[in-house]
């Protein structure tokens, strides 16, 4: 077997040299295929496929976990086109085959756990967010990136009902979004992204609480301020901006010590920065971690 660290995520980009050998033992799980990209993170199962699709959050079709299902039927994700604004060099509105056509996917499979306490692991579809930035050309003012969802009362009950003040909100700091870990996904188990998941592009940041991914995004803005998102403006109380996974910071609402595996019966400790520490620990240095939630 071929244990190799795909290009794109070369370990200079991520760590100091110096930890670089004690970071191998890690990327023993991280294998790339020679033929097609895949990164595998972790050596745990692959959650069930029908589990992902059909147990989702997805507020504009409801808050119950089966509303993107079951009401999704009427969301038509194409055509579909996204804005670039902001801060940046090359703004405008790109049809999704202009977005997708120069990054050929890859598979990612990466753990994913909610604030309230699942987990699943997923084998996404997609390709670095970074490299899709950087053909914006984004400006050195620019700090953070700011993702909007799409917001069709029409197609879109929970938008209706106005269950969450929409359109559906999220924010990254920059370097957070130019890590090689975050990616934007176009499908999940080798098939393109169904309605529940966030069709048809979505953003994935495997050590961050699963509300951070935001889905069927239609904006993406360089901003210089840190922009709030739309849990934050719903109940900032509850939701921070960073989100990072801290089993040893309870949230106002949940412990954060451990989580369920869809599919399993026992709960399992929740790794800090949800298992990818060792790539992502350093950007937070000198932060406190009570306020990375
Ligand atoms: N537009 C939009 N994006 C969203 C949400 C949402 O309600 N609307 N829910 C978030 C939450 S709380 C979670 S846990 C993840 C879940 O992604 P998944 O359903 O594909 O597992 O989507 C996130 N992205
Ligand atoms: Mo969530």
């Amino acid at each position: 077997m071929l244990i190799k660290q795909p290009d794109h995520i070369a370990s200079s980009e991520i760590t100091p040299k110096a930890t670089y050998m004690r970071r191998r033992e890690f990327l023993a799980a991280l294998v790339t295929l020679p033929t097609v990209s895949r990164m595998v993170t972790t050596s745990d199962a692959v959650t069930p496929k029908n589990a992902v699709t059909s147990y989702t959050n997805f507020y504009e079709f409801g808050s119950d976990k089966g509303d993107a299902s079951r009401y999704g039927g009427a969301f038509k994700p194409s055509p579909w086109t996204v804005t670039v604004d902001g801060l940046c060099g090359k703004p405008g509105t790109y049809a999704l085959e202009d977005i997708l056509k120069p990054h050929p996917l890859e598979e990612r499979v990466y753990r994913m756990r909610c604030v309230e306490g699942w987990s699943m692991v997923i084998p996404w579809d997609g390709f670095a967010l970074a490299n899709l930035l950087k053909r914006f050309q984004p400006s050195d003012k620019a700090r953070f990136v700011e993702f909007t969802s799409v917001e069709r009362a029409s197609e879109m009950p929970g938008v209706r009902r106005g269950v969450l003040p929409f359109p559906y909100r999220e924010g990254l700091r920059m370097d957070e979004a130019m890590h090689p870990l975050t990616i934007l996904a176009a499908g999940l188990y080798g098939e393109t992204l169904l309605t529940p998941n966030g069709a048809p592009l979505r953003l994935v940041v495997p050590w961050k609480y699963g509300f951070k991914g935001i889905k069927s995004i239609v904006r993406i803005h360089f901003v210089e301020k840190q922009p709030l998102n739309t849990w934050q403006d719903a109940n900032p109380f509850y939701y921070g901006f960073y989100a990072n996974v801290n089993p040893a910071v309870a949230t106002p609402s949940y412990s954060q010590a451990t989580e369920r595996r869809l599919g399993e019966i026992f709960k399992r400790e929740t790794l800090p920065f949800n298992g990818y520490a060792e790539q992502v620990a350093s950007m937070y240095a000198g932060m406190d971690p009570k306020k990375l939630f």
